[in-house]
């Protein structure tokens, strides 16, 4: 099957170089990164994702129980793609309070889940010791519930706001409870694109700065990119470049999540969405680029439940959780799945339909489950 693709007599000589590098488990260059997107085709690229999936997972699909909370969405901040965010006091703002946020982890007391996602806008009032008096309420609730929170932007203003470094911000965040941060706010690390598109946030430097610092200090986290909106392949590229350099300092990346650019309601819906061909050859590129990341991430509230399933033929070894419809951050975007829910049985009929392993993880993908 390796030698089938090489032996092609279409493909080209440098796409067959990296063909055989990818087979001898060898890095491949920024340069051949772009190549392949470029002249890659879907089944080239598919053949060589899957091999570098199945050769780190084989046919596991990993998913877990999780629920998201999102405390607000009022936000300093007006990321051109963004269709949630809103001023305090405007139509279709909402803040929870903290007793709010209590119960919502309460209404999962009888229930299976390992993981609560706490991400929101970028609030001008709160801090640190604010978010930080939420975690510790619940883990006091429920000590076992890995809580995976704020975005690298949320982190820089509250950690800012309380007047610490980054370094003892994240060091007290952790001592209250938070015990691993999500990939939100990378978005596109290209200096040029990301003042386009989200001028005012945290720098790429931050971000990156953040993350490394998690790591350092003990709190693994997550990594994304936005794509299909005005970046190019380069880009995209240089942004897995960056990561996989970090990743190479640190280890701290469990796992990369594509998030693709949904169009509904915000300032660059004129730039319509990128194909499902597109989606595919992008999780494809990334599983192929990030050697030394372990997860690919398909969000599937996100591309829908059937692209998923193709998606585990392009690269991607984990279909997030159950989730529950308590995100709005892409419902408002235009996702496929307008209220994403879905259940364990619903996950796991999915994997199995495609000829996959279900296997339930917990956040840090010990395995909990093998169905
Ligand atoms: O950073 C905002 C994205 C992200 C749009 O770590 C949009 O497990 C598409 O990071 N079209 C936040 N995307 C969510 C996030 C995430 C999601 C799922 C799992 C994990 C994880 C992290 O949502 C933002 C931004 O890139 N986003 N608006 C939009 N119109
Ligand atoms: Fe705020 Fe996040 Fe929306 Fe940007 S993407 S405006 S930081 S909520």
């Amino acid at each position: 099957m390796n030698l089938d693709i090489i032996n092609r007599s279409d493909i080209t000589d440098d796409l067959k170089t990296i063909a055989t590098k990818v087979f001898a488990g060898e890095r491949i260059t920024t340069k051949e990164g772009i190549i392949l997107y470029e002249k890659g085709d879907l089944s080239f690229l598919g053949a060589l994702a899957n091999f570098v999936r199945e050769k780190k997972h084989g046919n596991k699909t990993y998913f877990n129980k999780n629920f998201h909370i999102e405390p607000t969405n009022i936000c300093i901040y007006n990321c051109k793609f963004c269709s949630y965010k809103r001023n305090i006091g405007e139509d279709g703002a909402w803040e929870y309070s903290k007793e709010d946020m209590l119960d919502i982890v309460k209404q999962y007391d009888n229930k299976p889940v390992t993981e609560v996602h706490l991400v929101g806008g970028v609030h001008p009032k709160r801090d640190l010791h604010y978010y930080g008096s939420i975690l510790q309420a619940i883990k006091t609730h429920r000590p076992n519930l890995h809580i995976k929170a704020f975005t690298a932007v949320e982190l820089e203003f509250m950690i800012k706001k309380a007047g610490y470094s980054l370094e003892e911000g994240l060091k007290k965040l952790k001592e209250y409870g938070l015990d691993s941060i999500p990939g939100g706010g990378a978005e596109i690390f290209d200096e040029e694109v990301r003042k386009e598109i989200c001028g005012a946030k945290s720098t790429t430097d931050i971000w990156l700065e953040i993350h490394e610092k998690a790591h350092k200090v003990g709190i693994p986290s997550n990594a994304t990119i936005l794509y299909g909106h005005v970046e190019n392949y380069a880009h995209r590229i240089d942004h897995m470049n960056r990561l996989r350099d970090l990743q190479d300092r640190t280890g701290g990346f469990n796992t990369y999540i594509p998030l693709k650019f949904k169009k509904a309601n915000n300032h660059l819906s004129y730039l319509g969405e990128v194909s499902t061909m597109e989606d595919l050859k992008n999780y494809a590129v990334s599983r192929i680029f990030l050697d030394n990341i372990p997860h690919l991430k398909a969000y599937w509230p996100m591309i829908g439940k059937e692209t998923t399933q193709i998606a585990l033929s392009f690269g991607v070894d984990d279909i997030d959780g159950t989730i529950d419809d308590t995100t709005k951050i892409y419902a408002m975007a235009g996702a496929e799945d307008q209220q994403p829910t879905m259940t364990t049985q619903g996950l796991i009929q999915l994997v199995k339909n495609a000829n996959r392993i279900p296997v339930e993880r917990d956040t840090m993908y010990n395995e909990i489950k093998l169905y």
